[in-house]
């Protein structure tokens, strides 16, 4: 199966390449990325040799189309991901998101190759803190976000091209996802790196916000779950019960690295930042043999911990940068 992977440099995407690759050895993969700030094309550096990067834009109709045509199926994770960027400057997500998903969906409608879409649990908007129900896949979209409006965005284009033209397509919808190689501009990251220059972590407001974490290995596993097992024109939620607040990541995380518990700042609150997410899976675990390998987020943390300790020359310049933006926007 000849497989292309949108946005295959950044986080997830190299995650699921390697993870495919190892997984799924007769998978021929081309990587179609633009390299933005956001790609650290050394992810791909176990698999070099077996995978073709090709540098361009989900946003260009003609690369686009002729590798489409040239693959059975896509996975389309490029994006633009960060929420703090989108409040800051929100033109490339709607470039890239909605725009690029656009160019993929023609390109999927004239050679009639498989996609799968990659969304977020954000599209659903947020719940409240004491609210005890979770997301599921009848939830209405209800963006709060440039990022989850452009997100909500590109999945009505996508299910609008699978009930009008019957495209061959299925989306996902993911939690928060941790592990290696995760941009250091993101909350898990950012902590970490910052530890280890001897800088306490930053809570936005009070801390209190809930993210429903998930290993980023447990969403490339439940996406080619989806891609064999899936229906298609059907939407999948994923997540791995492993909703946490933010002041709790950071205690487990200052636990893990020998700092005292009062040792972080409480800075300035994200405009609009959403209160809580919560995943109910049970679809995807219904229909397909997923479960999740990663329960215990302690021991994911103290593993990416390692993780980011041993590659400090693979964080490091997109460090530099990420808090350069960080202090300009007053976080
Ligand atoms: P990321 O920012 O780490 O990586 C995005 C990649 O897309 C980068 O390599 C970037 O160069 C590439 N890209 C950006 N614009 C492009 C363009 N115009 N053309 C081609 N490539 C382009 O993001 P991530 O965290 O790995 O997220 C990947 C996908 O998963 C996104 O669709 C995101 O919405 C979704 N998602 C992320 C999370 C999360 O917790 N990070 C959770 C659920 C869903
Ligand atoms: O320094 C920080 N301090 C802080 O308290 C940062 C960077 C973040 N936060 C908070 C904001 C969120 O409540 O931590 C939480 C997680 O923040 P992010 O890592 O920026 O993630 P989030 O905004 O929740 O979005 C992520 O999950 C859904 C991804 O970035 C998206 O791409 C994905 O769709």
């Amino acid at each position: 199966m000849r497989v292309l992977v949108t946005g295959g440099a950044g986080f997830i995407g190299s995650g699921f390449v390697l993870r495919a690759s190892e997984r799924r050895p007769d998978w021929q993969i081309t990587v179609l990325d633009a390299l933005t700030y956001a790609a650290h094309p050394a992810s791909l550096d176990p698999v070099t040799d077996r995978v073709d990067l090709v540098k361009g834009s989900v946003t260009d109709p003609d690369l686009v189309d002729q590798l489409v045509a040239e693959h059975d199926v896509v996975v389309h994770f490029a994006a633009e991901s960060h929420n703090d960027n989108s409040l800051d400057e929100p033109w490339p997500f709607v470039d890239t998101n909605v725009i690029g998903t656009f160019r993929v969906l023609e390109a999927v409608r004239r050679h009639g190759t498989r996609l799968h879409h990659i969304s977020t649990d954000e599209v659903y908007g947020d719940l409240a803190l004491d609210d005890p129900s979770r997301f599921t896949e009848g939830t209405p979209v209800n963006p709060s976000s440039p990022y989850s409006a452009t997100k909500a965005s590109a999945d009505l284009l996508v299910r609008a091209w699978i009930r009008s033209f019957a495209i061959p397509a299925t989306l996902s919808s993911c939690s928060n996802n941790y592990g290696p190689r995760q941009h250091v501009e993101k909350f898990i990251p950012r902590q970490i790196t910052g530890i280890l220059d001897g800088v306490r972590p930053k809570l936005y407001g009070a801390g209190t916000n809930v993210r429903d974490w998930i290993h980023v290995d447990d969403h490339n596993d439940a996406v080619i779950a989806i891609l064999e097992q899936g229906r298609l024109g059907e939407t999948y939620l994923i997540g791995a019960d492993g909703e946490t607040s933010n002041r709790d990541v950071v205690a487990l995380l200052l636990d893990l690295m020998g700092k005292p518990a009062d040792w972080f700042d409480l800075v300035n609150d994200r405009p609009g930042h959403d209160l809580r997410y919560a995943i109910d899976s049970s679809k995807l675990r219904a229909e397909t043999d997923w479960q999740p390998r990663y329960r215990d987020l302690r021991a994911g943390l103290a593993a990416t911990i390692d993780w980011y300790r041993e590659h400090e020359s693979w964080w490091r310049d997109a460090k530099v940068e990420a808090e350069r933006i960080y202090s300009r926007l007053g976080r």
